[in-house]
């Protein structure tokens, strides 16, 4: 029983040291993708213990998500977990995810930043959210708290058929929702943590929104 943690990582020069330490003991093997970082990121990673998938050029979150996937069938991975490289979550409540995912036979696990309400989540990107999440359910049926969460768990069996997914950039964290509604995967959200005392945003707030709005819309009207 295999577990492989994925990482994608973009200019994480900061954090990815602390993330990969704190997965240690948490799975089995250790999956960064480099996507084209322009910092140190690379570099550190030649001293880690991880399996480094690197894109020469940075190619987007959803491209650097299916590089990690793509990894962790070819290793053999019996369970996955995706966790964001910017230290957001918090890497020692994997087993929370990959725990029901195993115990319960899940094909999917969502880790949701809404279901205690201990994170301390700005106010617009809290609205940002809830909106996408709203539309989500409206157009697409698809009931989960936390439609944007990087921090989720799947089986192998669930991979398989969420890595077709199309998109490459963080609309594709919709599409895998989508794909997982279209299979009728057995999915759970539980609570997780989520910080943002440190963080960067690497995505201007704008430029993702359209992007979730066009995957939501082309996903109602086109399937696709
Ligand atoms: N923004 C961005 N992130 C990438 C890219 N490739 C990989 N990533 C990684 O994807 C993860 C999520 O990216 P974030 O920009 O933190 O996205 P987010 O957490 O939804 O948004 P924030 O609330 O702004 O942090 C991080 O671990 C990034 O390092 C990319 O091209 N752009
Ligand atoms: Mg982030």
């Amino acid at each position: 029983m295999k577990r492989v943690a994925i990482v994608p990582a973009y200019n994480e020069e900061k954090n990815i040291e602390k993330v990969v330490d704190g997965l240690r003991n948490k799975v089995d093997e250790i999956i960064v993708v480099n996507d084209g970082s322009a910092d140190r990121t690379g570099d550190i990673l030649k001293n880690l213990d991880v399996i480094t998938v690197s894109h020469i050029a940075n190619k987007g979150y959803g491209e650097a998500m299916k590089s990690g996937f793509r990894k962790g069938l070819q290793v053999g991975g019996d369970f996955f977990l995706l966790i964001d490289a910017d230290l957001q979550h918090n890497p020692a409540e994997s087993s929370r995810l990959m725990n029901s995912l195993i115990d319960n036979n899940y094909d999917m696990v969502i880790g949701s930043r809404f279901l205690d309400n201990k994170s301390k989540i700005p106010f617009t990107r809290k609205l940002g959210i809830h909106i996408f999440t709203i539309l989500t359910k409206i157009f697409l049926g698809i009931r989960i708290t936390d439609t944007q969460s990087g921090f989720r768990a799947f089986s192998r069996k669930a991979l398989e058929k969420i890595i077709d997914f199309k998109r490459d950039g963080m609309g594709s964290s919709i599409e895998i929702l989508y794909i997982a509604k279209k299979n009728n995967f057995r999915i759970k959200e539980v609570p997780i943590s989520c910080s943002y005392d440190n963080v960067q945003h690497s995505i201007n707030p704008i430029a993702h929104g359209l992007q979730l709005t066009r995957t939501i819309l082309s996903l109602y009207l086109r399937g696709i």
